[in-house]
């Protein structure tokens, strides 16, 4: 029996004849003007459908009229689930070509992953939610804030604000701007001259990974600050869209910073003079659905800046560690997230902490969110005031180099741990 091989990824499909392969059958119901109903077929290798039929038909009215409903029918250590793919997929990175190695050495790993249940399976939380409108209130209800904001930075390294002032309108904006950019061929998304960005502005996967659980399932655009503004080359809409995201949450990134480091004592200008439009940058995600969960969409990680401002869509897959364990953090629509980076856990000496977090795939929706980091220039230098220096001093620099030669070396960041005196 000849079966028939569909690459989906590629804009106008080819289809290849073959004879028959040693492949189980799955009955599949296929819904368009297509005669063949006991088709059949079955997800073997990871990018391409294998189509059995057992009647003697023409190719070409299979390539007019194909529209599976796609059963995955994956190996027995892989997630079994009823994903609905758009047969057209060519906006979404090859992950599955690029890293077959990966996906062949999978099997082995799912085991180890088994022991490692714990690991994976993590319960949903709220994070400490803080109205931040109260800063502009009494003084009361301001000194009340900025002791949660320190609290939570201390406990959790992790918070929501509510009533932030980046409003409804600019983070609906952004996020259907993004949509459009994403939704793009990938083909067209890899050229630089697409958004008029430097070359290595759009990522995906991880080109370090030598094992599925270092690679993360996701494509990123990383903008530098400077890049957004409207003499730059982003088209017109996008600049505009950016640059006001942009301005609003550098607003707030330097009020939370100025209210940490007041909290421990210091009236700072050391995060105004040191992070700039030149070194902070913003990353839009998207997360792909994913045909199994075993791998992440971003793998656990610490961010490198002081301070992260996220915006998430309400899909959810946002997960970090709190007590050493793993919990998931809750969508809120009203609410921007704020995470403490390495460079703040050198700076306040340990008090705020720097936690790992990472994200999960979903296997039948994409999911997208928009970080924006609060980074300082290279030659910044990170020292601590407060005695016994747990870091020794480094400039962002160092730092930099040394997680670039981690993650070369060993496929994943030390990070802070690297400076300890
Ligand atoms: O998408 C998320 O929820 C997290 C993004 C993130 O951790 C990052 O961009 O470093």
């Amino acid at each position: 029996m000849p079966f028939l091989q569909y690459k989906y990824h590629t804009p106008h499909p080819t289809f290849l004849l073959e004879h028959s392969s040693p492949l189980s059958l799955n009955p599949t119901p296929f819904s368009s003007g297509f005669s063949a109903h006991s088709l059949s077929f079955r997800h073997f290798t990871y990018r391409y459908f294998h189509i059995l039929f057992p009647t003697k038909l023409s190719v070409e009215p299979l390539a007019q009229h194909l529209q599976v409903v796609v059963h995955w029918c994956l190996k027995e250590e892989m997630v079994e689930s009823d994903t609905k793919l758009p047969f057209s997929m060519d906006s979404d990175p090859p992950f599955e070509e690029t890293y077959k190695t990966l996906f062949e050495n999978s099997i082995e790993e799912s085991k180890i992953n088994r022991a490692n249940q714990i690991l994976i399976t993590c319960e949903e939380c709220e994070l400490p939610l803080i109205d931040i409108g109260r800063l502009s209130m009494g003084e009361l209800e301001r000194e009340e804030c900025k002791k949660e904001i320190a609290r939570a930075s201390q406990e959790w390294g992790f918070f929501q604000v509510i009533n932030h002032g980046v409003s409804s309108e600019i983070l609906e904006d952004m996020r259907s701007k993004q949509m459009q950019v994403f939704k793009q061929p990938f083909r067209l998304k890899t050229n630089h001259q697409y958004l008029n960005l430097s070359a290595g502005c759009y990522r995906w996967g991880t080109p370090t990974a030598t094992c599925l659980s270092q690679l993360s399932w996701s494509e990123a655009f990383h903008i530098p600050l400077m890049d957004i503004s409207s003499s730059g080359g982003l088209p017109t809409t996008l600049s505009s869209t950016m640059g006001q995201f942009a301005a609003t949450v550098s607003d707030l990134a330097q009020r939370l910073v100025e209210i940490l480091a007041e909290e421990m004592g210091h009236k700072s200008t050391f995060f105004k003079e040191k992070c700039l439009p030149s070194t902070c940058y913003i990353r839009m995600n998207r997360y792909p659905p994913c045909p199994t969960s075993q791998i992440f969409g971003l793998m656990p990680h610490t961010d490198s800046d002081f301070l992260t401002i996220l915006h998430q869509d309400q899909v959810g897959g946002l997960q970090l560690v709190k007590d050493g364990r793993w919990i998931a953090v809750k969508p809120n629509p009203e609410a921007l997230i704020i995470n403490i980076g390495d460079l703040f856990q050198a700076w306040s000496n340990g008090v705020y902490k720097s936690v790992q977090h990472r994200v999960v795939t979903n296997q039948k929706v994409e999911r997208f969110s928009t970080a924006y980091f609060l980074c300082p220039s290279y030659d910044a230098v990170i020292e601590s005031c407060v005695e016994p220096l747990l870091y020794r001093k480094f400039s962002f620099r160092e730092f930099r180099q040394q997680v670039q030669e981690d993650v070369q070396k060993l496929g994943y960041k030390v990070g802070l741990p690297r400076f300890l005196v």
